[in-house]
């Protein structure tokens, strides 16, 4: 059985590629996703990826993902939350209340950024937490999660 990979993508993140480029490169969130499907293919593994501004649908898609992990058909979640990691105990309690497996990842290095970055509602519900290698980060969490 073909298992599935969600890709989840929080708020401005659509913009990728069309400013700050020193934080988080040129590419777009398409060349994201491209990048997501190649790794995908590489696994055997089917892809959802989905981008929302809206913390109400990040956690809905959280909820999906966890019915597919209910009948054994999810190979894990990767969640880019971008500003909600450092704010929603939704994100959270829907990971926690979902017992999806986590890869919480970030472009930028967090850690070397404003101290408001460096903390993570989420990384307490994360079986890992990736930051710092670019976009290329998302396939280095396929890769990672193909392994569970
Ligand atoms: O490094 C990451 O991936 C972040 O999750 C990105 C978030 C930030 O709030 C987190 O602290 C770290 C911001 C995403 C906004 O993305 C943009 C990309 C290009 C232009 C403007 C925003």
């Amino acid at each position: 059985m073909t298992k599935t990979v969600y890709v989840l993508n929080g708020p401005n993140l659509n913009l990728l590629g069309t400013r700050e480029p020193q934080v988080y490169g040129s590419q777009s969130l398409a060349d994201v996703e491209q990048l997501c499907a190649a790794a995908c293919v590489r696994h055997g593994l089917a892809l959802v990826f989905r981008q929302s501004n809206h913390e109400g649908a990040l956690v809905d898609w959280i909820h999906e993902a966890g019915r597919l992990h209910a009948t054994g058909q999810l190979a894990g979640v990767v969640l880019n939350a971008a500003a909600y990691t450092h704010t929603s105990v939704a994100l959270l309690d829907a990971v926690k209340g979902t017992g999806v497996p986590l890869v919480e990842l970030h472009i930028s290095n967090v850690h070397a950024r404003e101290s408001f970055r460096h903390h993570s509602y989420l990384a307490a519900a994360a079986r890992a937490v990736m930051c710092g290698f670019g976009v290329q980060g998302y396939a280095l969490a396929i890769d990672g999660l193909a392994q569970w």
